[in-house]
């Protein structure tokens, strides 16, 4: 037993000299050859993405569009697997969350339920913020827009790009509404969004929020009275099946994000990470027209479906009740939300 602590005594010193000498930099022998590169290991992922909506929502398909071209780019190095309808994740905030937990490493979707992990994400959802979609572009593409996007990182997420949902309408199945008076009292789903909480309280209705992949659901069962989203949406998750009246309230313009992890992000070489984003920007103004451009067909399909449609609804009683959010919001956002004003 003495000889064993003797022995063990004896390793240790060693051990201790060994790793004091490692403190030092011994100088570099010189070698008249060079030694030939390690072998670069070749940089391969596979990726899913999630989306809360349809095959033939605008986020699916600009996001299939992107993975594409991320696969021919790369020569199938990277691949993109893109799961629809809420398949990894019930709702937006569910699947940024996985996002950040590595289990879900894409996202396309709105940037509703942002404000929870970039609170300055927020001010975006401010109700009539943006003017029409070249204020938008103008915000979302400029200083404003990046600004936001280099938030995320300390989120875990990573921004490539904004992309877009669309200004949001009312529908509801108990009456055709046309003023804010007729929406007190009125059940409103929500997204998980204080912004979009406040303001429907101000308008008098009763918010409630919800993840998007409980909504036709609750609709159904009519726990629920109305809810509110972009033409595209609604056409797409067929909420004319559940819902009688739709009104063209552009109440609120809804960006939307593709999303990386950061996680992987990181991972990934500079020169991917540059196609990256050099395709989620080349794909961007393809996505934004997909709804701009069918809104008018699906609004018409809609109302062929038996939806009845309040095309005019005047905004500025509905403007004059949301002032106070508006206010608030302008108060605590200074400098920022007063630059996307001002931008012209
Ligand atoms: O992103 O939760 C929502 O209302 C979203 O706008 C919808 O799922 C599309």
């Amino acid at each position: 037993m003495k000889r064993f602590f003797s022995g063990l005594a004896a390793v240790m010193l060693v051990v201790a000299l060994v790793a004091g000498c490692g403190g030092q930099e011994s100088p570099k022998p010189s070698t008249s050859t060079t030694p030939a590169p390690a072998p670069v290991k070749e940089y391969k992922a596979e990726f899913k993405l999630g989306t809360p909506t349809a095959v033939d929502h605008v986020y699916t398909m600009g996001a299939q569009k992107f993975a594409d071209l991320i696969s021919a780019g790369t020569n199938g190095r990277i691949k993109i697997t893109v799961f629809p309808n809420g398949q990894l994740g019930k709702g937006e905030r569910e699947t940024l969350e996985g996002l950040q937990q590595g289990t879900v490493d894409m996202y396309a979707g709105s940037t509703g339920a942002m404000g929870n992990f970039v609170p300055a994400f927020n001010m975006l959802d401010v109700p009539f913020l943006f003017r029409d979609y070249a204020h938008v572009d103008k915000v979302l593409d400029g200083a404003i827009g990046q600004s936001l996007l280099d938030e995320m990182p300390k989120a875990q997420l990573h921004g490539l790009a904004f992309w877009e949902n669309g200004f949001r309408n009312l529908t509801n199945s108990k009456r055709a509404i046309k003023t804010p008076d007729d929406v007190k009292g009125l059940k409103v789903r929500t997204m998980e969004n204080q912004v979009h909480i406040e303001a429907w309280k101000a308008l008098g209705a009763t918010p409630t929020p919800m993840t998007w992949g409980e909504v036709y659901g609750a609709l159904q069962q009519k726990v629920i009275d109305g809810q509110e989203n972009p033409v595209a949406v609604i056409y797409t998750a067929k909420l004319n099946e559940v819902q009688k009246y739709l009104s063209m309230t552009r109440h609120v313009y809804s960006p939307a994000l593709l999303a990386i992890s950061e996680q992987r992000w990181k991972e990934m070489p500079k020169a991917d990470q540059d196609l990256f984003v050099k395709t989620a920007k080349e794909v961007t103004a393809y996505q934004r027209s997909l709804g701009r451009d069918n809104e008018a067909k699906q609004l018409a399909e809609l109302k062929s479906k038996g939806m009845e449609v309040i095309e005019t609804v005047d905004t500025a009683p509905w403007q004059a009740a949301l002032k106070p959010v508006f206010d608030k919001y302008a108060a605590q956002y200074g400098d920022r939300f007063s630059q996307i004003l001002n931008t012209k």
